[in-house]
């Protein structure tokens, strides 16, 4: 099995429920590693470079300030699958379809405001990370 890193954001709604450690423990139980991690409130054009491909999709504009409303926790996670291992702990990316015990079942309250975000590939982990750590 594959060592990756894979980019993880804790959004808005999950930093204002106070629910960083808990959501970081989540990552640490099932064998991911939190490599970098920082707190940052994104500006108008962070989270519209960051959300680049979905910039003709009708959702983002709200998409944007929400990821603006307040900050958020970016980290890198590092283990066996990480990609893969983050999208399955996260869930469906809407609540109401997140299957019982993860992140987005337990913590987010609607399809815009839900809690976390992870990289979905391994061309968008590279791009991720350095977008925010650096290449
Ligand atoms: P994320 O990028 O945040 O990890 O979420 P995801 O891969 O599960 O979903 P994605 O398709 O990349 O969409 C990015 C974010 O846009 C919002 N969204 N709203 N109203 C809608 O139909 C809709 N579809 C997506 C969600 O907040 C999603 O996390
Ligand atoms: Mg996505």
């Amino acid at each position: 099995m594959a060592i990756e890193r894979t980019l993880s954001i804790i959004k808005p709604d999950a930093v204002k429920k106070n629910v960083i450690g808990e959501i970081i423990t989540r990552f640490e139980r099932a064998g991911l590693k939190v490599v970098e991690g920082k707190l940052v409130t994104l500006s108008r054009e962070d989270a519209e470079g960051f959300y680049a491909e979905h910039k003709e999709r009708g959702f983002f504009n709200d998409l944007v300030s929400f990821m603006t409303s307040g900050p958020v926790f970016v980290q890198v996670l590092e283990g066996e699958e990480a990609i893969a291992k983050n999208r399955q702990i996260m869930g469906a990316t809407n609540p109401k379809e997140a299957a019982a015990g993860t992140l987005r079942h337990d913590y987010a309250d609607s399809i815009d405001a839900n809690a976390v975000h992870g990289s979905d590939s391994s061309t968008s982990a590279a791009r991720e990370i350095a977008y925010f750590f650096g290449g």
